[in-house]
């Protein structure tokens, strides 16, 4: 028997932990190459009522649809006529022109956050339209291309970022945590993954209804590492939930590279073979198949086929947020070297090829986009802007925490009134 202290055992290899570091620092010179793109139309497109194992190998593969040639190729062309295509186009480059206006936005202090979701544009605009208007979209807070794909007003979304007396959120939720009720918008909420098991709930109920409803939900690869993300796999499979779960691997956490949350051992998409679901890995930067993997798992789903992971292989082309600066712990060379390009000039380059588009009327958009994003900021700013006194009235913010309102909340609510009632005299509470 060994006793404490014995050097037992010191002739054993020494133990050594693994510390993921990623390829590129700031400064570094930077070589995509060792990052497999394959052919776009060289992927296999098994039928939607196979069985998961038959997309095993999809789950190491990456789906492409637009090759260098800007055609479209192969099984998973999903054969969109040019309306559609010219509609998708439109709103990757709305929600590009939103995104930059709200950054200055921020920068000018009319809101204290923005969150930007350049070069991913095409795996929420074009996912989207892959489903049916009213299934449940559960998004993370990178997915404001799913609201301007169903419509939601820029003006709304303003007053949300603004917190103004127009926020349809009453100046609760931090800027950009979204939700709308009418377009099937699950609210944002700012704790990583816990939108996964609440859309496998959702999808739940709705099959557990005979309804015909089905849920979609996005994460960042990040956050595939929160145990939310386990639960919600493994309810969905056990249940065959229809549900759809994107994960968004734009290859960074904030600062920590996609090898934290296990990138380096095994694809995202190859998490779908250890439940038993179905898997598939596209090129996120290609809209098409984009488009045509989440339109599969869609069709999966609303068969009764059961979940789908789908891993869209992308790059997050800015800082994480407003309070980010990537130059700290990246290359700056990355988003050039990015082998897959961007997504609104891929699908602007497609409609060209097709000769169903132009340079001049894409700059032409681009001007009416970016006039139209101005003219709602205008508008909402009437609404008031942070930290100017347009707000909800002072009592809403006790309001909603339960569904009636009970003793102690109003006491509170009428204490803290009075007391900015005697510091704030010029600006009276309500
Ligand atoms: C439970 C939880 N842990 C940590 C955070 C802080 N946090 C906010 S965003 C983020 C990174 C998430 O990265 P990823 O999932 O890859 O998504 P991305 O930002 O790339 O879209 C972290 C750690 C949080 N909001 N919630």
């Amino acid at each position: 028997m060994a006793k404490a202290g014995d050097k037992e055992g010191s002739n054993r290899p020494a133990l050594a932990l693994h510390v993921p570091e990623p390829k590129y620092r700031p400064g570094d010179k930077v070589d995509f190459s060792h990052i497999q793109v394959p052919e776009a139309g060289a992927a296999p497109r098994p039928d939607e009522a196979c069985e998961a194992k038959e997309t095993y190998p999809l789950c190491d593969d990456l789906i492409r649809v637009l090759g260098d040639d800007d055609k479209a190729h192969g099984p998973w062309d999903p054969r969109l006529d040019a309306d559609t295509l010219r509609r998708m186009l439109r709103e990757m480059a709305l929600t590009r022109a939103f995104d930059t206006r709200m950054y200055r936005a921020q920068r000018q202090g009319k809101t204290s956050f923005y969150m930007k979701c350049t070069g991913e544009e095409a795996t929420s605009v074009c996912a989207t339209h892959a489903l049916a208007g009213d299934d449940m979209i559960f998004p993370s807070y990178r997915q404001q291309g799913c609201l301007i794909a169903r419509g939601y007003e820029p003006e709304e979304m303003i007053n949300q970022i603004y917190s103004n007396k127009a926020d349809k959120l009453k100046g609760r939720q931090l800027p950009i945590m979204y939700c709308s009720k009418r377009l099937s918008f699950f609210t944002i909420s700012g704790n990583l993954a816990t939108q996964l098991p609440q859309a496998t709930g959702f999808a739940m109920a709705s099959a557990s209804k005979g309804d015909s409803r089905i849920a979609a939900t996005w994460v960042g690869e990040g956050s595939t590492a929160e145990g939310d993300f386990h639960s919600a796999l493994t309810f969905a499979t056990v249940y065959n939930a229809p549900v759809i779960f994107n994960v968004i691997n734009n290859q960074w956490a904030i600062s920590s590279f996609s090898g934290f949350a296990g990138a380096e051992r095994a694809t995202f998409a190859a998490r779908a073979i250890g439940y038993g679901m179905a898997g598939l890995r596209v090129d996120g930067n290609d809209p098409l198949a984009v488009y045509a993997a989440e339109r599969w798992a869609a069709d999966r789903a609303r068969a009764n086929g059961g979940p789908t992971l789908i891993e869209h292989f992308t790059y997050r082309a800015e800082g994480h947020s407003t309070s980010d600066d990537p130059s700290q712990y990246r290359s700056a060379e990355e988003r050039d070297e990015w082998p897959m390009g961007d997504p609104v000039m891929r699908l602007k380059n497609h409609l060209i090829a097709l000769g169903e588009w132009s340079e001049e009327q894409q700059e032409e958009q681009d001007a009416e986009l970016d006039n139209m994003v101005k003219q709602a900021q205008k508008d909402a700013e009437k609404n008031g802007i942070l930290g100017h006194g347009l707000h909800h009235p002072f009592h809403t913010m006790f309001e909603d925490v339960f569904e009636e309102l009970p003793w102690h909340l109003e006491e509170q609510a009428d204490q803290a009134i009075r007391e900015r009632q005697i510091k704030f005299p010029e600006d009276p509470a309500e």
